[in-house]
């Protein structure tokens, strides 16, 4: 029988019904959308584990780790340097959400018309079911998005942690110049709040562990390549999203295991989709824990989702942290340099993600992009415009969607990919 936290939660302040309500939704809609798939890897075992204790066993974990004197960091955007929070013995938790939860209450604060994972973090918090956030000693945001930006302040209002860094929006060399001063004011913010010291031997330490899960995710999505993928869309996206929270040790530890298992299932020709179904790559804004609509309207059609292109998916470990350095200053200089490799839309010109999509398209034997933007994402929604030209240049079918969290265009959505999937077929049929 499960453990029962009710004691843990009341303390951090849940309320309580509400939270039980959300349990019993998630925990039906991940038997209704994992548990019934056949032929998973038995790798998977262990993030099924993860998500049934989502705010039960990591919670208690965390809330151990605070007794310790550990500092729990939430952020929201793979800017945001983990490494600096492990150097200081911190937590860092993603606390972006990817459920329509709380968006009545969010919008008296934010206007209707703002993205859903907005609406969702200040839902979560607002109607005080996110343990996650409740346990942050600090909530870092960024100047990426109009959305975002304005959300933090309200946000602060709320809960009174929010540290907001600058990040530019062009990289030229101002630009950089001042994100690095940005993760280096970031470095004394996480110091002064711990008290711990970063020293080189930390920050190097640290950059091993991230490092470490990065090259753990770049296998797992190297291992999607084969024909039939060896794994769904479906649990590659969750591996994913549970990077953001998971222990990073023990993440990586058994992603390695899981991709060990992938690498025999291409060997044995094992899969949970035929060989030869549909192969689609999806790009666009993030989907945070638990969005899984798009992936299981796209494989409950019969095609696999190969690859996202997404900050939650290849724009979060596409690149690795250059671990020579022998000082702090000159290991703040790496961190400023990967983090502007990442390809947000929220940067202009964003040229470096056209190239992206196409380099996955082709790597991850792709027949059809689907381009997905959550609603009134700006940045993702008109950057579909440059997407769609790029990848029609390459011959290959491309879709556009844009969408929020709620289920009400289920119906209308799976009739728009099954008439994109119908199309794929034929191209490749010809
Ligand atoms: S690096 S994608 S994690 S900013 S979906 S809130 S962009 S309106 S999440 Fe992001 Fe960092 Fe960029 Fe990645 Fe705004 Fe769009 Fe909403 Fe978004």
């Amino acid at each position: 029988m499960a453990k029962d936290y009710t004691q843990m939660w009341s303390s951090i302040g849940l309320n309580l019904k509400g939270h039980d309500g959300l349990l019993t939704v998630l925990t039906e809609a991940y038997k209704g959308i994992y548990l019934s798939q056949k032929n998973r890897p038995k790798g998977m075992d262990y993030f099924d584990f993860v998500i049934s204790e989502v705010h039960g066993l990591r919670i208690e974990e965390i809330f151990e780790a605070k007794k310790s004197g550990k500092k729990v960091i939430g952020t929201f955007c793979v800017y945001v340097p983990e490494e600096l929070v492990l150097a200081v013995d911190g937590v860092c938790i993603g606390l972006c959400a990817g459920a329509d939860v709380g968006s009545d209450e969010a919008e008296k604060y934010v206007p209707r018309n703002t993205c859903a994972l907005i609406k969702a973090f200040l839902g979560f918090k607002l109607a005080g079911l996110c343990p996650y956030v409740e346990l942050t000693d600090l909530i870092v945001g960024e100047t990426t998005c109009d959305g975002k930006k304005k959300a933090y302040e309200i946000f602060d209002e709320i809960t009174n942690k929010v540290y907001v860094m600058e990040l530019p929006h062009k990289k030229g060399v101002d630009g950089r110049t001042m994100w690095r001063n940005e993760i280096k004011r970031f470095a004394d913010k996480l110091e002064e709040l711990t008290g711990n010291k970063i020293t080189p031997e930390k920050l190097l330490e640290s950059s091993r562990i991230v490092n470490a899960k990065r090259k753990a995710l770049q296998r797992l999505s190297a291992l999607r390549a084969a024909d039939p993928s060896p794994i769904s869309g479906l649990d590659a996206l969750l591996i994913n999203q549970v990077s953001f929270y998971d222990d990073p040790i023990r993440f990586t530890a058994k992603t390695n295991e899981l991709c060990d298992e992938l690498a025999e299932r291409i060997k044995a020709g094992s899969s949970v989709a035929a060989k030869g179904s549909l192969r689609v790559l999806i790009s666009g804004s993030p989907m945070a824990i638990p969005n899984w609509k798009l992936h299981a309207i796209v494989e409950g059609s019969g095609a696999t989702v190969v690859g996202e292109e997404s900050c939650v998916g290849e724009r979060n470990f596409r690149t690795l942290l250059d671990e020579n350095f022998s000082s702090v200053e000159q290991g703040i200089d790496k961190l400023s340099e990967r983090s502007l490799t990442v390809d947000c839309a929220c940067f202009t010109p964003n040229t470096e993600r056209l190239d992206n999509i196409v380099e996955m398209t082709k790597r991850l034997k792709a027949q059809g992009v689907i381009h997905y933007a959550l609603q009134f994402c700006t940045p993702y929604m008109m950057e579909a415009f440059k997407a769609k030209k790029t990848v029609d240049a390459i011959g290959v079918p491309f879709l556009r969607i844009e969408t929020d969290y709620s289920m009400e265009d289920m119906g209308q959505l799976t009739t728009r990919v099954g008439a994109f999937l119908e199309m794929m077929q034929t191209r490749v049929n010809a």
